[in-house]
């Protein structure tokens, strides 16, 4: 008969252990991996050049969605959507299904046979996907947005519906709900990631130019540049003494028809390059396949015909602009 020494038995119980710890070891594991996409969510742990990405449905109905994803300065953010919503009823004159773009355009609605004075968060396009960092100025973000952070916070995102009555009346959030969004259909779904905020060991891009923006001139030469440029702009001014400061995203109404770029957001940042206008806002990528000169201002009112211009403007914004890969 086969007998177990002292030293054989203490050895079959260490190996026994051994195995025994590996399973619990492996079931520890498989949990934490099951675990992992719950506590990414709402997590502010992106690591130095790592990344986290999130998957969120934004339902039209509501006014805005959190995404529980928080960024801080100099983070990277990358967000894609898809998906399509309606933003009216069926037989209402803004019936139309849209994609995260959304319309492109605000159309002109009527009211009791007057044009309707509907406020919108981004002046961009009826329906399109919007966002809020914080308590942030909304952005339009459509199908395909990146940026770098310049104010850090929780991200919000929606569906850029009137949030006004049509009498131009702004409504908080639960009437807007109750009153623009109850009759909105469809969703969004979109995916949001954050990729490695800058370490502070990591040398930052250099600035290939770098300067002001003076608010009260229509235009400011930026620079002669060629090839991928990224522009990115920082600080507040006053472009209307009545509202205060003004960050480089504008207020986020349409711009009316005197102003530079009617319909874009008043008072944001605007490029200038190749006999085009565009919005530049707080960041923004251009490509030059030449030589071009970029010239950066205000969209403010250029025609002089009802308010005062330029000329009551105080104050600039800095702009750099880096080398784009
Ligand atoms: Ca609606």
């Amino acid at each position: 008969m086969f007998k177990l020494s002292k030293r054989m038995l203490f050895g079959f119980l260490s190996l026994a252990c051994a195995f025994l710890g590996c399973i619990a070891i492996g079931i520890l594991f498989v949990q934490r991996t099951r675990e992992t996409p719950s506590s990414i969510k709402g997590s502010t742990e992106v690591e130095a050049g790592g990344s986290s990405s999130e998957k969120i449905v934004v339902d039209a109905r509501q006014v805005w969605t959190s995404t529980s994803v928080t960024v801080d300065k100099q983070d990277r953010l990358e967000i894609r959507a898809e998906g399509e919503v309606n933003v009216a009823s069926p037989s209402n004159g803004a019936d139309k299904w849209v994609g995260p773009d959304g319309w492109g355009y605000i159309p002109l609605l009527y009211c009791n046979g007057q044009p309707c004075k509907y406020k919108f968060r981004t002046a961009d396009s009826l329906g399109c996907l919007i966002g809020r960092i914080g308590n942030g100025k909304p952005f339009k973000v459509g199908s395909n947005y990146s940026t770098t952070v310049t104010n850090g916070g929780t991200l919000y995102l929606g569906v850029n519906d009137a949030v006004s009555d049509y009498d131009g009346r702004v409504l908080d959030d639960s009437n807007a709900a109750a009153l623009m969004f109850s009759d909105n259909r469809g969703s969004f779904t979109v995916l949001v990631r954050v990729t490695g905020r800058q370490s502070k060991d990591e040398p930052q891009a250099k600035a290939i130019a770098e300067g002001t923006i003076p608010v009260n001139q229509p235009w400011t030469f930026a620079g002669r540049f060629k090839g991928r440029v990224i522009v990115q702009v920082e600080g507040q001014a006053v472009l209307n003494p009545a509202s205060g400061l003004v960050g480089p995203e504008g207020e986020g109404v349409p711009a009316p028809d005197s102003f530079t770029l009617p319909r874009e957001s008043s008072f944001c940042v605007l490029a200038k390059f190749d006999g085009r206008i565009e919005k530049i806002g707080a960041y923004r990528e251009l490509f030059f396949a030449s030589e071009t000169d970029l010239l950066l201002g205000p969209n403010d009112e250029i025609t002089h015909k009802n308010g005062n211009g330029f000329s009551d403007n105080r104050g600039a914004w800095s702009y750099k602009v880096l080398r784009g890969n």
